[in-house]
């Protein structure tokens, strides 16, 4: 196989799951805009996620939010899935949107929300079960906002008994990824505030428990990429939540703010082996402004320019130069790799998989945007938190 022929070879079996929420509407704390056509319930959400696979080829499962996509009947709506031709992905935990939680859920200092707290993580594997779901996501909005609040290293003895009561009943084929973040909603420290901490928890748990970078989740200029290559060198990169941001977790579009970054992202995935191992590439975003769907399928494009940017550093001259401390040489192969325009590529890619080599025109000439906006009359629309 010729070096493209493997590039192109590598970007037809890509990955990336979209995120049920980020097709319902969502805002700030400020306003949540609602826009026409969004869906409904978790099955009309599974129909737009049909449209973003259809036209992209490459985003066959979707990311469940309980209890937002509570249903009756979870091995129906996997069958929903899988006659669009979609898989239910990740299912994501919820302990952060009910009174009791106030004062966390996992690390609270009162056992009885901690027990309902691990009941809902249970009842979140019950799921997995009737899903076929492999990956249980878990991030915890837990901490405190004043010093002496509650006590650090008590709130973690509690983090970590939650943990391994779940941990034990994963089946063997399913997997924890623990998410970590920086902060938000709490201040002052949050029980689960950086890789380091999710890392120690998971080492602790065993090789069913991994650790989600979820690129909106550092401090401004944390250097992200060196942190894919630490968890991938320990085998502790369970998957991502890709989305971008400007200042906080802004869940703004993977790549729109910093291409550059998801380019050293996506070569420490390639140059770790991550590409072809089990990472699962997630999106978590909300689009507040703008057209959901034409959104998903741009961010999902964004993410295959900069995985096929990755593919193409040649690693060989890199080695070279850097073995022979050839410090401009080194960086102007990777340098070389970003400033390819691969979208020629990519549209080969697309035509050789039978797909429009241009899925946001192919998606704005479908007639889906009109339909769901005609169709989806009354009821109560999704949105981030309902
Ligand atoms: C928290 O900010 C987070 O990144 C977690 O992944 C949540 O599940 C998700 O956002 C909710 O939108
Ligand atoms: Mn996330």
């Amino acid at each position: 196989m010729t070096e493209r022929a493997a590039v192109k070879a590598a970007l037809k079996t890509q990955a990336v799951e979209t995120p049920s929420w980020a097709y319902g509407n969502s805002g700030t704390r400020f306003k949540v805009f609602a826009q026409q056509g969004v869906p409904r319930t978790p099955q009309e959400k599974l129909d737009d996620a049909a449209k973003v696979h259809e036209f992209t080829g490459v985003a066959p499962t979707v990311a469940l939010h309980i209890p937002w996509d509570r249903v009756d009947d979870y091995a129906a709506l996997a069958r929903h899935a899988e006659d669009r031709g979609l898989r239910l992905g990740a299912i994501n935990s919820n302990t952060f949107q009910d009174d009791d939680y106030r004062l966390g859920s996992v690390c609270h200092p009162d056992a009885a929300v901690r027990r309902k707290a691990v009941d809902h993580l249970l009842e979140c594997v019950d799921i997995m079960d009737a899903t076929g779901s492999k990956d249980l996501k878990l991030w915890f909005a837990d901490g405190t906002n004043y010093p002496g609040q509650d006590d650090i290293r008590a709130r973690q003895d509690r983090l970590a008994e939650a943990l391994a009561e779940v941990y034990e009943r994963l089946g063997d084929d399913q997997r924890m990824l623990l998410e970590y973040k920086l902060f938000e909603p709490a201040f002052y420290a949050t029980d689960v505030p950086d890789w380091g901490t999710a890392y120690a928890h998971c080492l602790k748990l065993g090789p069913k428990a991994q650790v989600v970078v979820d690129t909106g989740h550092h401090a401004p200029g944390t250097n992200i990429e060196f942190i894919v290559a630490t968890l991938l060198r320990e085998r502790k990169l369970g998957g991502f939540d890709f989305n971008s941001r400007f200042y906080a977790d802004d869940d703004l579009m993977v790549g729109a703010a910093d291409p550059f970054q998801l380019f050293r992202i996506m070569y420490e995935v390639v140059r770790g082996g991550g590409l072809s191992g089990d990472v699962a590439f997630m999106l978590d975003q909300c689009h507040n402004v703008e057209s959901k769907i034409p959104a998903i399928v741009r961010s999902v494009m964004n993410v295959q320019e900069a995985t096929a940017k990755a593919l193409l550093v040649d690693q060989d001259a890199l080695g070279a130069a850097q073995r022979a401390g050839d410090v401009l040489g080194a960086n102007a192969v990777l340098m070389d790799a970003f400033s390819t325009d691969v979208r020629p590529l990519l549209c080969e890619v697309r035509e050789e998989m039978g797909l429009d080599p241009d899925p946001v025109k192919a998606y704005a000439r479908s007639g889906w945007a009109e339909k769901i906006v005609g169709e989806r009359v009354g009821g109560e629309q999704a949105g981030w938190g309902a």
